[in-house]
């Protein structure tokens, strides 16, 4: 592998491991919904020498000499990421999606105050105040759910109730297992009401949406949108805020992630998060995100077919719950072992009204943003949710499983992860 040469010569060690990294991403299917892959020119952007450079502050307000460059490769990122989404404002520099909304978070409330999230069993995420996480001391965090977990439908009654109630200074819509549209316009109602903030964390959604293929939560009012870089918009591992149109807002968000939260932005990564940006402006990112969505609705068939239950009923976006243990008997620790045997990778995942444990929960949650990204349409989608059946059926045979992963591989064979995916 040329691209790691000078790691093959210096440190054997860790050359084997991402040499045997680059062996599991090539042979093996990537089904986890919030993982994609990127291009070589995002790759060499992080790989580049602005790993080197201490940039604190932001363009033209820094605090070390030397920052032509950074000023440039940043202002490069923000200007970009204003037109994917539409909005005024852009801070790209939080090294996450945690680390983003916690920024959210100090900017727009005081320690006390109320946010009013998706709950996390019916698909929220850790970071919208799970009990585990440190966040959870500082804020106050109330909930709203599903009205029908066979539905998706969200119970916008209850969330304009507990408003109503809790005074949220937020109200937060997004997660990260959940597979319908929202109806952001009813969040903006509801929080016009009780006089809180509209944020959106798109993490998962956020490509689809640059794209144009799901609603933009700004197009309804929204004041802030949350994100990661490195899901369905196919960047850099990082975070991104992102702010509709007010300059007070933008101000505050840029206090809390420097100096509130964050010491040096890595540069390296905003330079990656540029050229991806670069690409999604790109007409062939729209065909992508248009995919992405076909193929999450092809493999809905398949598993419909087999009588499976998804969660949600189904899915709008790149992503399915499916409760196999309720339909097939076996657990979703269970299902993600014998499927990561196969060479199909995935994760157990809690559903709405759980029964089980979270480290053997009755779901899984799989997507089609990498499957995509690697050239698949709705044919080889089938394909593959007929090869996750077949697995999830044959947990204790191994004729089986060695037939399957040949078949898992020819298929990745056919489908190489491609080095660019602009012409
Ligand atoms: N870990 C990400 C996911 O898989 O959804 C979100 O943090």
């Amino acid at each position: 592998m040329d691209h790691y040469r000078h790691i093959k010569q210096q440190d054997h060690e860790v050359y084997e491991i991402l040499i045997g990294e680059e062996e599991r991403e090539r042979t093996g299917i990537e089904l986890i919904p919030s993982e994609n892959y990127v291009s070589s020119a995002v790759r060499e952007a992080a790989g580049s020498v602005l790993t080197n450079k201490y940039a604190e502050g932001y363009p033209g307000r820094r605090y070390y000499g030397g920052q032509q460059y950074t000023d440039a490769i940043e202002t490069v990122a923000i200007e970009r990421a204003k037109k994917l989404f539409n909005c005024q404002y852009a801070n790209v520099q939080p090294l996450g999606g945690a680390a983003a909304n916690v920024a959210m978070y100090f900017a727009l409330m005081e320690p006390g105050d109320t946010v009013l999230g998706m709950d996390l069993s019916h698909g929220g995420h850790l970071t919208h105040g799970h009990p585990t996480t440190s966040i959870n001391k500082v804020f106050n965090f109330v909930r709203y759910k599903m009205k029908d977990v066979d539905t998706g439908e969200i119970d916008y009654e209850e969330l304009r109730e507990v408003a109503l109630r809790e005074k949220p200074k937020i109200i937060l819509a997004g997660f990260s297992a959940y597979s319908r549209e929202l109806d952001y316009a009813k969040f903006v109602e509801i929080a016009k009401e009780v006089g809180a903030y509209t944020v959106a964390d798109v993490a998962h959604i956020a490509g689809l949406i640059a794209a144009g293929v799901l609603k933009n939560p700004f197009d309804y009012g929204f004041d802030v949108i949350t994100t990661t870089t490195h899901k369905t918009l196919r960047g850099p591992r990082g975070g991104m805020i992102l702010v509709r149109e007010s300059e007070d807002i933008a101000k505050c968000i840029n206090k809390a992630v420097f100096p509130g939260m964050q010491g040096g932005p890595h540069m390296h990564i905003i330079a990656a998060k540029a050229v991806a940006f670069g690409e999604a402006l790109e007409p062939s990112f729209k065909e992508y995100a248009v995919q992405v969505i076909k193929n999450a609705k092809a493999m809905e068939e398949v598993f419909k077919a087999h009588n499976v239950r998804l969660l949600c009923g189904g899915t709008d976006n790149h992503l399915l719950l499916a409760d196999v243990y309720g339909s097939l008997g076996i657990t979703g620790q269970e299902a993600e072992t014998v499927l990561d045997e196969v060479g199909i990778t995935l994760n157990k995942n809690m559903i709405a009204e759980e029964t089980r444990t979270a480290l053997d929960p009755s779901g899984i949650r799989f997507g089609t943003p990498a499957m995509t990204t690697r050239g698949m349409k709705e044919g080889e989608a089938k394909q593959l949710a007929e090869l996750m059946i077949r697995t999830l059926k044959a947990k204790d045979d191994t004729a089986e499983k060695a037939t399957l992963k040949k078949e898992v591989q020819s298929l990745c064979e056919a489908f190489p992860v491609p080095e660019s995916f602009v012409s």
